[in-house]
This record gives C-alpha cells, structure tokens and sequence, in this order.
C-alpha cells in the first residue's frame, strides 16, 4: 500500500524574500504549484490516499481560495480512487472543517479534538484534529486505548518536546510509547521524518514559504509493506533556499566575488539536479568563509551584490541570491600583533587567549559575551535566538567577530 503523506501547505499564502526581478511570479512559486504536483505524483505513483497533516489552508478567510484549489484537487484525485484524509492544525481549525462540510469528498480526522481511526486496505490512519486555535494538553493523553488495525498511521499537527507550547505539546517518548507503526506530523516547517521502519516526524512545508526554510521541501511517500513502512521524500517544491558556504581564500580580487557566486550556484543546481530535487526558483544564502587580506572590501562586494537582487537561468532554475554573510579571517600574525601596545594588541591579546586552554580570564570573557549575545538576541524581535547559546557557541563568535573587527582595525590604518 502507497500513500502520500503532505505536511504544512498553507495555502493561500504567498512565499516572501523574492527578488525584484522574481516577485511578478511569486503566486506560481507558491503552495497553490506544490498542491498541483502533490495530485500529478499522487496519481502516477498510484497511491491508496493522500494525507494531509494540518495547516492545509493559511489563513481563516482563505475559505473560497482553499475551496477552489482544494476541490480541483480532490475531484482529480477521486477520479483515480484516490482518497484524501486530513487533521486541522492551529491555522485551519475553524476553515478546513468548513471546508470539509462543503466537500463531502474530503475526509477531516478527529474532528473537535476526538480521535478517530479509518480503516484502509492494509491497517488504518488514525488521526485528530485541533479543536482550539490554541491547544496547551498533549492530545497524546487521550489517545484510544482499544486494538487498532495495524499496521495504524498516526496523523497529527502538533509541537513536539515543547512543553511550554500553546500548539497541542507532544513529547517525542509519548509518540514513540504509543501503539502506532509511523507518526506522520504538521506544524514544524522543517522536515524529519526519520526511521527505517517506523518513521516518526515532521513532514515539513511542502514548498518553501520563508527563506529560513532552506533544504529540500516536498510530499513524502509512504510505502507499507507489511509490518515495515518506509518514508521517502518526494522534493517537488516550486522554490527551496539552500545555505552554503562559499570559501574566497583563493579570491585573487574581492570584484571576482559575483563569479564566484555564479559558480556556486550552478554546483548547487548540479546537486540538486543528482538528488531530483530541482526547484523552479532557488535562493541562495551563502557564508563566506576561509581567509582572506581585504575583508572590508569583500564586504562592500558582497552588500552590492545583495543589492543588484541578481537572478540567473540555470538547467532552468531561476537561481537568486538571498543572503550573503561573511565570516572570512583575515591572515593575522596574532603573536606579533599581541605586542603591541594599541587596540589592535588588545584584540589579539584576547584572540589568543580565546585560542588557548581553558583558564579563569578565558572564562571570564566568554561568559561576558553570552551574556551580552543574549541580551542583543532578546531584544532584536525580528532575529530571535534560537534557545540558550552555550559558551561553545559564545566562544566561537567571539572569535570569529574578534578576527573581523581586528582585520577591519589592520585595513584601515593601511
Ligand atoms: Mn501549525
């Protein structure tokens, strides 16, 4: 048995972070195009049905956009016997019931927050929907006790190992304790479906809808075999972002750096040619690394290229840059520089002294700076940082700062 599993599609939403040159297409490149190629390998790949976990439609009044998109879809897929079962998340929990009551033909799982099992020709999908746009019990505590036909899919928009969470908290050992073959979920955008023959995660957004949704977006496969099911991510998204690191240490002139970014470009598309996961449109946001005398100038390069928002064809991709961070060293004599009796020796003082073993003023100087990383972090609502930063990760972008700031020091006095 196949089913093809859909996570997070949002429809009606619009993707952001496109170029000038790429915004007349941002419809096409959107949810509404992923929906489409979801029905097309659904079909070809002859699936029992399509499931969709939650978060189907974006918004409440996108009530006659899903319906138009959502009908199209379904009437294509029945036409081929295929079924679609869906659970509400916190974005549909009103419209995808009403969505539900006005096509017969859509199946909607455990709605008002009661699970429900239905049976398919190998085990079953038990799922449930979200009763509430905000939920804070584990809808885990509720789940049925009586036999289900196995192997059973669970199928559920949820906020795993967030206790604090107001989006249905589940704990990861709640869903492994609980008595089902794969659980198949919603709500987190970036997949993790993992497991050989029990898959348990996040099935992700189906195509990009933010640049900090980088990686390969896509519907997933859901082969049963048996007692064994196997996950496979079908990477159909219309447009993806990838991070990559670019290495200019070999950068004979900062100027080369938009062919350098040319050709990282055309690498990423080749490797997402070798993966089947090309999008149509695909954002690049790039680091760049390794050594290099002339940082500021790289800077300049790297900001006028952000601003030109160039946009090039390749192997039929449009492929843009997003984002270009730097975090290039600069070739530093750290122990000629420590001697002197300037700012520029402090700074490399306190390099070396992060460079070296562990120590009370090396301590002392990194808890400094999470202290104040964090600071910054809470208050920079549009950049929040992620959980707590360890004095690792304080330490590295101390040192990673302190060699920029030290090579800017170095380069103006030139
Ligand atoms: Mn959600």
């Amino acid at each position: 048995m196949r089913l093809l599993a859909v996570g997070d599609m949002h429809l009606g939403r619009v993707p952001v972070a496109l170029p000038e040159g790429l915004a007349g297409a941002a419809r096409e490149l959107g949810p509404e195009t992923a929906w489409q190629r979801c029905i097309d390998q659904a079909i070809s790949l002859e699936v029992e049905a399509v499931l969709l976990a939650g978060d189907v439609v974006d918004r409440e009044r996108d009530f006659f956009a899903g319906y138009t998109t959502l009908k199209a879809g379904i009437e294509n897929l029945l036409e081929h016997g295929i079924r679609v079962v869906a659970v509400a998340g916190n974005h549909d929990v009103e419209v995808l019931p009403r969505l539900a009551d006005a096509l017969p033909e859509l199946k909607l799982l455990g709605r008002g927050g009661d699970w429900e099992c239905l049976a398919l020709s190998a085990g079953s999908v038990i799922g449930w929907s979200f009763p509430d746009r905000r939920v804070t019990r584990s809808p885990l505590e509720s789940f049925p006790e009586r036999e289900l036909p196995r192997p059973c899919l669970g199928l559920l928009h949820c906020d795993r190992d967030q206790a604090e969470s107001a989006y249905a908290p589940v704990h990861s050992a709640g869903l492994e304790a609980a008595p089902v073959d794969a659980w198949l979920l919603g709500h987190v955008h970036r997949p993790d479906l993992a497991g050989d023959a029990r898959p348990i995660g996040y099935l992700g957004s189906v195509s990009a809808l933010r640049a900090s949704e980088i990686g390969a977006r896509g519907p997933w496969l859901i082969e049963v075999d048996g007692p064994s099911i196997r996950a496979r991510q079908i990477a159909l998204a219309p447009l993806a972002f990838d991070a990559l690191d670019l290495d200019v240490s070999a950068l004979a002139a900062p100027a080369d750096l938009d062919g350098a970014v040319l050709a990282a470009g055309k690498r990423r598309v080749a490797a997402r040619i070798e993966a089947s996961a090309l999008p149509d449109a695909l954002g690049l946001r790039i680091r760049l690394t390794g050594e290099h005398p002339a940082i500021t100038t790289l800077n300049d390069a790297a900001r006028e290229i952000l601003a030109r928002q160039p946009v090039f064809e390749e192997s039929g991709c449009r492929v843009f840059v997003d984002k270009i961070e730097t975090a290039v060293a600069a070739p530093l004599d750290l122990e000629a520089l420590a001697r002197q009796p300037d700012p520029a020796g402090v700074l490399a003082r306190d390099l070396l002294l992060l460079a070296g073993p562990d120590c009370d003023a090396r301590r002392r100087l990194v808890a400094e700076a999470r202290e104040r990383i964090q600071a910054a972090g809470a208050i920079a609502e549009l950049q929040p940082v992620a959980g707590e930063l360890s004095s690792d990760d304080a330490a590295e972008r101390l040192i990673r700062t302190g060699h920029a700031a030290l090579a800017m020091l170095l380069e103006q006095r030139r």
